[in-house]
């Protein structure tokens, strides 16, 4: 499809280019790695283009902090004497404002190594945390007591199980700890606090070579360091997601040329490492945008049409409830005297600034140009907008919702082309003048039980006083205008409903 966009004449996204990067920055990345992984660490470095380095104390690492792009410490092979040189690494490491990548090999199999890991990421100074699912979920079980009831994960030595809820525990561990995440399995998941990715490749002969695990985190950290020149494009999550999708799409090419056997294997993926580039990344379908319910809780929707033709109000109005607890928030800019062109593209930017201040997904409506323009977390579209196959080939790998009124509606989406669905109006609204008759939450139910599988939330008409019905009726979350536009405190509203959905999740 060839298609203008009206926002950014003149202005043409170059071509996704973060191997080339990585290769042209040749990152050296200090590695404090464990015994059984350090050639196989330093050779895949290599490959892929980046400089290797192993230090082994803080003497040392005094000198070599200052040229470095990344530090990777690794806890494989773990003793007393080490935790102090980790402590002393993240030290020096911020000192020099270098992104420390933390790999906590085994902290689902031991109560030392997990204690240790924990009191790394409690010097707020971990800009990357990898791991395998398992160990992933330790760390988030133990950060967070009150969620671990149905806690049925069994570790077996440092090799991980697939974690039901992977994806969950990844944004929310992103956000408790403020660094992205990414949690490998048989598919891998990464979150930066804000967006969600799936990456589904890979091969299961990689857990049979040892090591792989480990120079992933290694790879992570050189394509972390080499983040910069792609941030406006792609947020961080997104930039990860691509990162370990080359990784496991090295892994299946090396399959290919080698056959299964652990040792070729070995040998074919350091040259798949080191020969492929950035083309094998063009695939649609080589990473997966996910919508997890957490991200959906409470969703505001606002636009100057909502605060009087105010500007200054609405970024206030979205500020309070950003702070208020937010987890989603919808630009939504409709109807008499209402701003286009620059104008709404600026004051688009300054909410999304402020959106990402606070991790708030921050979804355009309608306006798919704008969203690709200001490179919105997503955008969400109603039924007779732009067909959702043309919407998905426009935005990529942004989230992608669709507003669905009645199960006629539902057979006629393309749904496979959406990430999430609004449904409404759950009662009469006023803020919405072509809003169809209410509903009900039952209409959610209704949704669900003709195959409706996304994640959802109720819109029109909802309150603190309805929105329990909503949540109950299958809601992820309530999306409202009024309810905290039009609040005395938008604050307080948007923090009484961030209360009611987490006390019913
Ligand atoms: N969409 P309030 S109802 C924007 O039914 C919108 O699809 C609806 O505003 C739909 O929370 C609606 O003030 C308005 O009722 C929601």
């Amino acid at each position: 499809m060839n298609h203008e966009n009206p926002y950014m004449k003149g202005r043409t996204w170059p071509e996704l280019n973060i191997v080339e990067a990585l290769r042209h920055q040749n990152s050296l990345v200090i590695c404090i790695t464990n015994d059984v992984v350090r050639t196989f660490t330093a050779n895949g470095l290599l490959a892929i283009g980046a400089s290797p380095i192993m230090s082994e104390c803080s003497e040392d690492l005094k000198d070599l902090i200052v040229h470095a792009s990344a530090l990777l410490i690794n806890i494989g092979t773990l003793t007393p004497e080490k935790v102090g040189y980790y402590k002393e690494a993240i030290k020096l490491a911020k000192e020099y404002d270098v992104p420390i990548i933390l790999d906590p090999v085994g902290c689902h199999a031991g109560a030392y190594r997990l204690s240790v890991v924990l009191d790394l990421i409690k010097t707020n100074a971990i800009s990357l945390l990898r791991g395998n699912q398992s160990e992933i979920k330790a760390i988030y079980d133990a950060l967070s007591p009150a969620d671990t009831a149905n806690n049925s994960t069994a570790g077996k030595g440092v090799d991980g199980a697939q974690v039901e809820d992977s994806a969950v525990i990844a944004y929310r561990l992103a956000r408790r700890i403020e660094c992205p995440v990414v949690a490998t399995g048989e598919e891998d998941y990464v979150s930066d606090g804000t967006r969600v990715f799936a990456v589904p490749h890979g091969h299961p002969i990689m857990t049979s070579v040892t090591g792989t695990g480990c120079l992933l985190g290694a790879v992570l950290a050189a394509f972390f360091s080499a983040y910069y020149p792609c941030k406006d494009r792609l947020s961080i999550g997104e930039f990860l997601a691509y990162a370990l999708a080359y990784y496991g799409l090295a892994g299946e090419s090396a399959v290919k040329t080698s056959g299964m056997k652990p040792g070729s294997f070995s040998v074919a993926f350091m040259d798949a490492l080191y020969t492929l580039g950035d083309t094998v990344l063009m695939s649609e379908n080589c990473i997966r945008p996910i919508v997890v319910p957490d991200q959906l809780q409470v969703y505001f929707v606002c636009g100057t049409q909502d605060t009087g033709l105010n500007k200054k109000r609405l970024l206030e109005i979205v500020e309070e409830a950003c702070r208020g607890g937010i987890t989603c928030f919808q630009f939504r800019e409709k109807g008499d005297g209402t701003l286009e062109g620059q104008q709404k593209l600026e004051l688009a930017q300054r909410l999304q600034q402020i959106c990402a201040k606070y991790d708030v997904l921050f979804i355009i409506n309608d306006d798919v140009e704008l969203a690709v323009a200001v490179n919105a977390d997503g955008v969400h579209v109603g039924q007779d907008d732009m067909r959702l196959e043309d919407v998905r080939h426009l935005v990529g790998h942004k989230v992608v919702g669709i507003s669905i009124h009645s199960a006629e509606e539902l057979r006629k989406t393309d749904i496979v082309y959406a990430d999430c669905v609004g449904v409404g109006p759950m009662y009469a609204t006023s803020s919405k003048p072509d809003a169809q008759e209410p509903c009900g939450p039952g209409r959610i139910s209704e949704l669900q039980a003709e195959g409706l599988t996304l994640p959802c939330v109720g819109i029109g008409g909802i309150t603190l006083d309805n929105a329990r019905e909503v949540l109950r009726a299958g809601a992820c979350g309530v999306a409202v205008i009024s309810a905290i536009a039009h609040a005395e405190h938008p604050y307080e509203a948007a923090q009484q409903f961030k209360q009611l959905a987490s006390d019913i999740q």
